[in-house]
């Protein structure tokens, strides 16, 4: 597929949509809407959004509730040619603030809860609108769209138009604008579909939050590329997902989604009677987990590794013996190689960085040129910062990160945005974060902290102070006072001690 190809997500899915009447999605409170409502409502939000004057390559930033209405906010922007922007409904205004002022969109849309505190956001960094959706749908985004036609022509965007911008945070604390293009998301949404053998015939279960790749792309694209139906869970909730599982053919989840389900007692066969894949991703899988899981269940995880910058690069066989342990072969059009740190090729031999190419790779961060030259190498590979090997079969094996970065219950907390902040605190010399493992989260957010002279502060005030400024999931769930930080010969700090020391005292 060429760059100049004329490509538009939404007309991608819209050809392999079934008849309109068809069932797309069902909730749990059982109200259902079809194939035709996301045509049409998506139709009349594109709509609207024009009407207001946003022109193709627009941001329009959300952070609103999971609801149906927010799926069709999605198709709509990407209909129109706009850019999505989702966003963590967890931030905080001052994280909002940052992203705000980054992606600079022509619209946020917010839950109404939030949208007096965001006018004066908005105001602040000149977003000219500000719309409101709520978990129920209602707001003024919809009610505003509703007087609008139900017919739209899906604007004429190229594969390299930038179809999404997906924000993860970065070692330096500052997060990144990842640009992802139609081509991007076609190309692999399509290679999934093959290669999970999707069909109108799946209904997936879908818990996943819709603010990141996982549940937005890969999830969702998998169902609308290939007219299956969606069973929509606004959360998580174990006992409701075990209440839906029986309808379902499809689960797909972080580790955490696996763990909770096996702490269900009563969590058996009978729950997976009409399911024929679970698939876990972004964040490693135990091997006892795997082996856990087949024991109750009969069922095989199917794990997959990929990244907001990538899509999905490599997945264990939908056919073919599925490893503990393993993320499987590179996917079809997704060249994979671990080199060392010269860059040399290992061809199979140690552990190496893993770099990716292909199509389904992102075009580079928003704003960030250096960076991007940064992070691909000069033959055009993404340098993923994981560290991989491959056995002799070629199942691709990830064993740790070159970045610090910790990731809990599938989301990612890069330490470093954590310890300017606690650095910043009145009485607070020096702090380390660091990600320590954790039975439900996989792993989670620690801080060791060293206080001047005299200083005297509480692992709650720390905990208090980030509260009131990052999203909880970025917040330690623990904070040790030391005397000092270990560092080495060369004066960095030894994470690795950190980790062995606290790792009996984190949960
Ligand atoms: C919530 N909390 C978390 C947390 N989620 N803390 C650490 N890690 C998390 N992931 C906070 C809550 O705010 C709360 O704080 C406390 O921890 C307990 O919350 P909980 O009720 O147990 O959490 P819950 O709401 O059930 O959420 C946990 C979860 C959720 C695992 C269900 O985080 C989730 O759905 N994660 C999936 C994330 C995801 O989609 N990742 C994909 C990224 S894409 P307090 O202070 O109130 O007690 C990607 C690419 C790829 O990575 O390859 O897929
Ligand atoms: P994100 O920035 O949220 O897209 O997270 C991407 C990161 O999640 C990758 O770089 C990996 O470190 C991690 N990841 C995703 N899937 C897996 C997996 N199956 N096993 C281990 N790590 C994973």
């Amino acid at each position: 597929m060429s760059s100049k190809s004329q490509l538009n997500l939404y007309s991608s899915f819209r050809r392999n949509f079934p008849a309109l009447e068809t069932v797309l999605l069902t909730t749990n409170a059982g109200t259902f809407y079809t194939y035709e409502d996301a045509e049409h409502c998506s139709a009349q939000i594109a709509n609207y959004l024009i009407e207001m004057g946003l022109k193709r390559g627009d941001r329009v930033s959300a952070q609103v509730p999971k609801s149906p209405q927010a799926l069709w906010l999605y198709l709509a922007v990407v209909r129109a040619g706009m850019v999505f922007h989702p966003l963590n409904t967890a931030y905080t205004d001052e994280e909002l603030h940052f992203f705000l002022q980054d992606a600079a969109p022509a619209m946020l849309v917010c839950d109404s809860n939030r949208s007096e505190a965001l006018q004066a956001l908005c105001q602040s960094v000149g977003t000219p609108y500000l719309y409101t959706l709520d978990a129920d749908g209602g707001g003024t985004l919809v009610q505003g769209a509703q007087q609008c036609s139900v017919r739209f022509d899906t604007a004429a965007t190229n594969a390299a138009d930038l179809a999404a911008l997906v924000y993860s945070s970065g070692t330096t604390g500052r997060p990144k604008g990842i640009m992802l293009s139609h081509g991007n998301l076609v190309e692999n949404i399509s290679v999934l579909v093959d290669y999970w053998g999707f069909g109108e015939d799946d209904c997936l279960l879908h818990a996943l939050p819709i603010f990141h790749v996982h549940g937005l792309f890969v999830a969702i694209g998998c169902v609308l590329m290939s007219g299956g139906s969606l069973r929509w869970l606004h959360e998580f909730d174990v006992k409701t997902v075990m209440q839906n599982l029986p309808y379902s053919t499809v689960m797909m989840g972080v580790p955490t989604y696996y763990t909770r389900l096996l702490v269900e007692r009563d969590f058996n066969v009978q729950h997976c009677v009409r399911t024929r894949l679970f698939v876990s991703g972004s964040a490693p899988l135990l091997a006892d987990t795997f082996v856990e899981f087949e024991q109750r269940t009969g069922h095989r995880i199917l794990e997959r590794y990929g990244m907001t910058e990538t899509g999905m690069n490599t997945s264990n066989p939908l056919r073919g013996e599925r490893r503990a342990g393993t993320v499987g072969f590179p996917l079809p059009g997704v060249e994979v190689r671990i080199c060392g740190a010269d860059n040399n090729i290992l061809e199979g031999k140690g552990v190496g960085g893993l770099q990716v190419r292909g199509s389904n790779v992102f075009s580079g961060y928003w704003n960030m040129p250096k960076k991007t030259a940064e992070d691909f190498t000069s033959d055009g590979f993404f340098i993923t910062g994981d560290q991989a090997c491959m056995d002799e079969e070629g199942y691709i094996s990830i064993v740790g990160r070159s970045k610090d970065m910790v990731i809990s219950g599938g989301l990612n907390v890069y330490p470093k945005e954590i310890e300017l902040l606690i650095d910043e605190l009145s009485g607070v010399k020096e702090s380390a974060v660091i990600g320590l493992p954790d039975t439900d989260f996989g792993e989670v957010v620690v801080a060791v902290v060293v206080l001047v002279n005299d200083a005297t502060l509480s692992g709650e005030q720390v905990r208090g102070a980030l509260k009131a400024r990052v999203a909880n999931f970025k917040v330690p769930k623990r904070v040790f006072f030391v005397d000092e930080l270990p560092r080495n010969a060369m004066g960095k700090v030894q994470k690795e001690t950190m980790r062995k020391e606290y790792g009996s005292k984190a949960t």
